[in-house]
């Protein structure tokens, strides 16, 4: 088989800044040892996240020109509305600036004290917003989603036994709603089966819940259906999407994922109570029902975005290129989570460095590593991100994985690029009983790895 190539020109280039190995040692100092707070513009490869990091084609740019700036009625509204009726076939399609306003309208209005919301695995933001309403967030992954060397399609499946006991256990009038995160990102970007949304929607059924789709990378979940799952094969990436949509009830989207671009978002709703609520939270926090929180021309380049994600070429080349970094590392022997998922590698921090316990943060540790010796952004998601301290004993309770994620921005970097943070990798990797463990110094009441500052033990 031929190389399988980026289906796409350059036509604009934005340089990236070199520095040298000791510049980077004071700039990790003065930043705390937290890339969050590193200066993009002393980054080389920026892979700290896929999120409104995508290149954004010409047409895009061309109906940013289009955009229509209207307060209400905005004719680039309707056309986002269409379009993204069309996919998900919910009767509301709300437009909000990125996904956790969708995710903070939709918690504060189900969540609240005493209410819990199981998820296939809950991303940092969406539990936040769970657990801000005073609402618990569940993680029901299946057994091997927590298993970085088990190598198997669908990975990021609920496990619907568990499902099932927990409905029991809790009742399901403190249930408001159940989630499937497509691709599992917490959970290494795993996808999720279409027969594995099927039966949690059957589970849902069964005790009157409401299915919701956090519906981020639907496209690149859609796409891992079609090539691993019986019977998808002829469908297009359109037919499956639209297929997963179906078992939904609602959704809560980022635009910065699959809609290619830099902001946005939408809450897709088909209950008539639920949307009326959501609206006027909405006018109250993001703005009228016709923008959300969005100008125009957003919303233009979001309905062109929904559009390109749908293209094989794309999806062939995108779900390709994380798959080519995946091999190379574990061909060098470089510990990660197998197989590769749709939109980073997650490095395996407790297999690359099992001489730091969770406590000292391992995958800190390979963060601040990889940016040292190649200006390589990157982040944590292990126990800086979801350890915590037991509320009665004080204990440690460290995260149930300890990752390194290297998010790749969609149509941003070439190959070359990878090859050179392939090297990199393998260069830490190779040194890696230099590594020591950190300290946090300071940190937040709530999602502390943005802006936790840390000090090397
Ligand atoms: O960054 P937002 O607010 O547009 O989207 C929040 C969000 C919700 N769900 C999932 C699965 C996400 O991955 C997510 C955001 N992810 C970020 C920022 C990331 O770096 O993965």
């Amino acid at each position: 088989m031929k190389t399988i190539i980026e289906p796409f020109k350059i036509k604009t280039v934005e340089p990236i800044k070199f520095t040298t190995i000791e510049e980077r040692e004071r700039i990790l100092q003065e930043a705390g040892y937290n890339p969050f707070l590193i200066r993009a513009e002393d980054v080389l490869i920026d892979l700290l996240t896929d999120s409104g990091t995508s290149a954004m084609s010409a047409k895009q740019w061309a109906g940013m020109m289009e955009g229509d700036e209207s307060y209400a009625g905005a004719r680039s509204f309707f056309r986002f509305e269409k379009i993204a009726r069309e996919l998900t076939g919910f009767k509301y399609i709300i437009p909000v600036h990125q996904g956790r306003a969708a995710e903070k309208i939709l918690f504060t209005l189900v969540g609240g004290p005493g209410k819990y919301i199981p998820n296939n695995t809950h991303f940092d933001t969406t539990r936040a917003n769970v657990e801000y309403s005073g609402a618990t967030a569940v993680d029901l992954p299946i057994p091997i989603g927590k298993d970085p060397t088990a190598v198997a399609d669908f990975k990021g499946n609920m496990d619907t036994d568990a499902l099932v006991r927990f409905i029991k256990e809790k009742g399901e009038e403190n249930i408001p709603l159940i989630m499937i995160t497509v691709t599992n990102n917490a959970g290494g970007g795993q996808p999720v089966s279409m027969e594995n949304i099927k039966q949690t929607k059957a589970t849902a059924s069964k005790y009157n819940i409401p299915l919701f789709l956090d519906a981020c990378r639907f496209a690149e979940n859609a796409f891992f259906i079609k090539k691993k799952e019986k019977g998808y094969q002829n469908k297009s990436i359109k037919e499956i999407a639209q297929e997963m949509f179906s078992y939904a009830d609602g959704c809560t989207f980022s635009g910065k994922k699959d809609a290619l671009v830099n902001m946005g978002g939408f809450l897709g709703l088909n209950n008539d109570d639920l949307a009326g609520k959501a609206r006027n939270i909405l006018v109250v926090t993001e703005g009228f029902p016709t923008y959300g929180g969005l100008a125009g021309r957003d919303l233009e380049a979001m309905a062109q975005g929904l559009e390109e994600v749908l293209d094989e070429h794309y999806l062939t080349y995108r779900i390709r290129s994380v798959e080519y970094f995946g091999e190379k590392l574990v061909q060098a022997g470089v510990p990660i989570v197998e197989p590769p998922g749709g939109h980073a590698i997650y490095l395996d921090a407790k297999r690359f460095t099992p001489h730091i316990p969770a406590h000292e943060f391992p995958g800190q540790s390979i963060v601040c590593e990889l940016y040292r010796i190649g200006g390589i952004r990157s982040v944590e998601i292990g126990s800086v991100m979801f350890g915590k301290k037991d509320k009665e004993t004080e204990k440690f309770v460290p995260a149930s994985m300890e990752l390194v994620r290297l998010a790749i921005p969609r149509r941003v970097y070439t190959q070359s690029h990878i090859d050179y943070v392939i090297e990199c990798v393998i260069e830490v990797y190779k040194n890696r009983s230099q590594l020591r463990g950190y300290r946090i110094i300071s940190e937040p009441p709530m999602l502390r790895h943005f802006t936790a500052r840390f000090a090397p033990l």
